[in-house]
């Protein structure tokens, strides 16, 4: 079953560099490759050789550098491209051609006739010059193309014989019952792998990602942070979080979770921009809890409200207790933190005087710790019989 069998294609090195803040020099490339490969993603997926004379040469680098990762490199299905990626040496080469009437019409102006014939073409060439290289055929913007048409393409390229057929979700249109049902009939169709590359710009990338692998296909992209054209494509942490949530055991055997923080942290350096708050695993709030109730319940047992251990990820959790929503277990929590003794009865009285402080003013951490404090020093106390 896919679910339980599926390979990751990390295109931060291909979709990624097509980000508007992306411009990797060589050894950004190089960095980047091989932390993806000590990760454990089964391929790195490198920028077309045909962009310019450096790609050239970074592709030829990182196919001969030994890494764990399956190299890949990724061209327009055109006879000149196939010859320069054939070039790189490359263990595999990812051919996409347009099939939508948008792209037909606006972008290479090919009939579905020309299509199949020019994917016919340069597949059966690759395959006489390289029967070993892995091949992948793809149709970009899938999901506004005609399925008869898509299907004409598929039959024709299987009688060539590739290893993998792409389905592209170009634009973020798709839905999950969308890409079910199209990767479900190729599924029944055609015995090779089957890769899905799913755009985010209505947010259902990694949901689609999910249900192509439930439809039978074998493969996903994504890229670290999800960079990509426009909002980019499905992050890798996202869908490393989706497939934990499936298979927590299999997930972790496969990569090296802990090395997604520092995966995060080396795009958004590079390319400029923040980790998202809200980011998969490693937005600075993804292992927060506040309200009092989950609070409790966290610090009885964290699966309560927590799908992903932090451990697995090298990250802590982190239980925000200086606001109105605040619980008297949680506080207990913190003073035991600060080795502090006090009876419930008192740490129940600090709570009702940490939600009317927070009440009239934005606290932090810092006012919880305080008050702890002086009521473990007996000051409330003192304070209270003198007021007596
Ligand atoms: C592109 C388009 C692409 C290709 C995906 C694929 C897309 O070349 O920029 O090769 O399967 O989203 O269609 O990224
Ligand atoms: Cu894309």
């Amino acid at each position: 079953m896919s679910l339980e069998q599926f390979h990751i294609i990390e295109s931060t090195l291909r979709e990624g560099e097509q980000f508007v803040g992306a411009n990797f020099t060589t050894d950004d490339k190089l960095k980047i490759a091989d932390a993806l490969s000590e990760f454990g993603v089964e391929y790195i997926e490198l920028t077309s050789p045909a962009a310019s004379p450096q790609s050239f040469e970074d592709c030829k680098t990182i196919a001969r550098r030994g890494l764990k990762s399956k190299v890949l490199t990724h061209v327009r299905c055109h006879i000149d491209d196939a010859k320069i990626a054939l070039d790189t040496g490359a263990q595999g080469i990812d051919l996409v051609i347009g099939t939508s009437s948008y792209l037909r019409q606006f972008s290479h102006g090919m009939a579905m006739s020309q299509v199949i014939d020019r994917a016919v073409e340069v597949l059966a060439w690759l395959r006489a010059q390289a029967p070993n290289l892995e091949l992948r055929f793809s149709t970009e913007d899938s999901f506004r193309s005609e399925e008869s048409d898509l299907f004409r393409v598929y039959l024709a390229v299987d009688q060539v014989g590739v290893d993998r057929f792409g389905i592209a979700d170009t634009v973020g249109i798709a839905t999950p019952t969308r890409v079910y049902q199209l990767v479900s009939g190729l599924r029944r169709l055609v015995k090779a792998g089957i890769e899905f590359h799913g755009h985010n710009d209505s947010g259902c990338a990694i949901a689609n990602a999910f249900t192509a692998l439930e439809a039978g296909a074998t493969h996903i992209d994504t890229s670290i942070l999800g960079i990509g054209e426009r909002n980019g494509i499905a992050p890798l942490g996202g869908f490393i979080a989706r497939m934990y949530a499936h298979n927590r055991d299999l997930v972790k055997k496969k990569y090296k979770l802990r090395k997604l923080r520092k995966l995060d942290e080396m795009i958004a350096n590079l390319v400029g921009i923040g980790i998202p708050f809200n980011n998969y695993i490693t937005g600075v709030t993804a292992f927060t809890h506040k309200a009092g109730i989950h609070a409790k319940a966290i610090l009885n047992q964290p699966e309560t409200y927590e799908i992903l251990n932090p451990k697995d990820f090298g990250l802590t959790r982190y239980i925000s207790i200086a606001h109105k929503l605040t619980g008297w277990n949680a506080i207990k929590d913190r003073a035991e933190q600060l080795g502090l003794t006090l009876s419930d009865e008192q740490l129940k009285e600090i709570t009702a005087h940490v939600k009317a402080m927070a009440d009239q003013k934005q606290l932090d951490i810092n006012d919880v710790d305080e008050l702890l404090h002086r009521w473990a020093d007996g000051m409330e106390a003192a304070g209270d019989q003198a007021a007596k």
